[in-house]
């Protein structure tokens, strides 16, 4: 995207804008400060999200999906020049292994991005692999197993270290199917001392994060079926080890704010996958069913990390980690990242002192209402203000429309193109 089809756009929009601006700006008190956060702010991209994601009952593939992970660095490269937002990509091995480490890296610096965690993937059985994870991973009966899932997780780290990246992702799918099936203490016991070995690997600067799911592909027990669980592991594991919440990994209603608080507070929430959900693990787009349980989630973030004295920015990984079944994936990972920056501004203009008293004092209906006040808030000017500022689009998706950025993919990349990915 040439610069100037960005500052033609930019002068097009400029005078509206300003008006939306000027109106808000009025309201907001240490406006230069929350500019300056939601400029710092950076979500990455998982590189399996660029192309069409499938459900079990089919894919119907769209044009011009990236065919390699050079392509996927040019997708999201292009994301970030759009929203300067998106400074960061988050790989899945094996669906992502850098053949050339040198050429990546520079392709990365090329496009201003950074490498976020590094994800294993012990779910699939690969192409010529040894043993069947049919029966799990880390928490197998049978050790050479778990020993094979344990190689892999040290290989996935082995291939951050190449690309700077600082932090594993650990996702297991193990669990049980049915009543019986799994010895609970025992394939505890095994995950941990599986986990420790990996641990035990990780670089003294690098992070694990431990994610959990409730359920699926499992579905009578998870091994890491939930925070608590997520949490003794990370506990156990050590100071470099944390939670990693998934919003869509809940059970219906779960108050994930609620989580996100005691988890800041014991010191041991780690990272983020965003997405949205009506009913289980449906990995749409931030923002897209419940907003404002995604604002609440923003504020929990907001103070916790503030009472901690933590970098908003730095501090915690943030990562999308969604699926688009029916959306152009760029489009969709547009409005994704859109939809956290508007949730973190609305609460950033939450007025902490007034409702901590409006807490103390018992006083239910105005802390209700200091908290909407922040919501109902158009901040929409200020992203967008954010965004212009270093160099972005004010309207990211309206100019991926008139661009005609997908027509262009297709006929570079061709119509019959699949990235992997789920
Ligand atoms: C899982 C989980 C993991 C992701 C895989 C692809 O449901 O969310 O984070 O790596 O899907
Ligand atoms: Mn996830
Ligand atoms: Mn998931």
């Amino acid at each position: 995207m040439d610069n100037y089809k960005i500052d033609d756009h930019n002068n097009r929009l400029l005078n509206e804008h300003k008006l939306r601006l000027d109106f808000i700006a009025e309201n907001v008190t240490g406006l230069q400060g929350i500019l300056q956060k939601l400029k710092d702010f950076q979500v990455a991209i998982p590189s399996w999200a660029l192309g069409t994601g499938g459900t079990r009952f089919g894919r119907f593939s769209g044009g011009g999906e990236p065919r390699n992970l050079e392509e996927k660095m040019e997708d999201v490269g292009l994301l970030h020049r759009l929203n300067h937002s998106s400074g960061a990509i988050s790989l899945h091995i094996p669906w992502d292994v850098p053949e050339n480490v040198q050429a990546i890296r520079t392709l990365a610096a090329q496009f201003g991005l950074r490498f976020d965690a590094v994800n294993s993937n012990t779910f699939q059985d690969q192409a010529g692999q040894q043993h069947s994870y049919k029966f799990g991973s880390l928490q197998h009966v049978d050790k050479a197993v778990r020993r094979q899932a344990i190689e892999h997780n040290i290989e996935v780290i082995e291939h951050g270290v190449q690309l700077g990246s600082e932090s594993l992702t650990v996702w297991l799918s193990d669990g049980s199917c049915f009543p019986g099936q799994l010895n609970f203490r025992k394939a505890f016991q095994r995950t941990l001392e599986s986990l420790q070995e990996i641990y035990a690997a990780l670089p003294d600067n690098w992070k694990m994060f431990v994610e959990y799911k409730a359920f699926e592909p499992n579905f009578y027990s998870m091994t890491v079926g939930d925070w608590g669980q997520s949490l003794l592991y990370a506990n156990k594991l050590g100071p470099k080890a944390y939670t990693l919440v998934d919003l869509g990994h809940h059970l219906p209603n779960a108050n994930i704010e609620q989580i996100v608080s005691l988890l800041l507070g014991e010191g041991k929430l780690g990272g983020f996958h965003f997405n949205d959900s009506k009913y289980g693990d449906d990995d749409l787009t931030v923002g897209s069913i419940n907003p404002y349980q995604l604002f609440l989630i923003f504020n929990e973030l907001v103070e916790g990390m503030d009472a901690r004295h933590m970098n908003h920015a730095n501090d915690l990984g943030w990562m999308i980690d969604a699926s688009h079944n029916v959306k152009d994936p760029l489009e969709d990972l547009l409005q994704s990242v859109e939809a956290i920056k508007i949730a973190y501004a609305q609460a950033l203009l939450v007025d902490t002192k007034a409702l901590a008293k409006a807490q103390e004092a018992n006083d239910v209906v105005q802390a209700q209402e200091i908290l909407q006040q922040a919501y109902r808030t158009d901040v929409r000017a200020l992203v967008a203000e954010a965004r212009l500022q270093l160099g972005g689009a004010l309207q990211p998706l309206a100019l991926f429309r008139e661009q005609k950025v997908r027509e262009g993919l297709v006929t570079e990349r061709g119509q019959k193109t699949v990235a992997t990915g789920l």
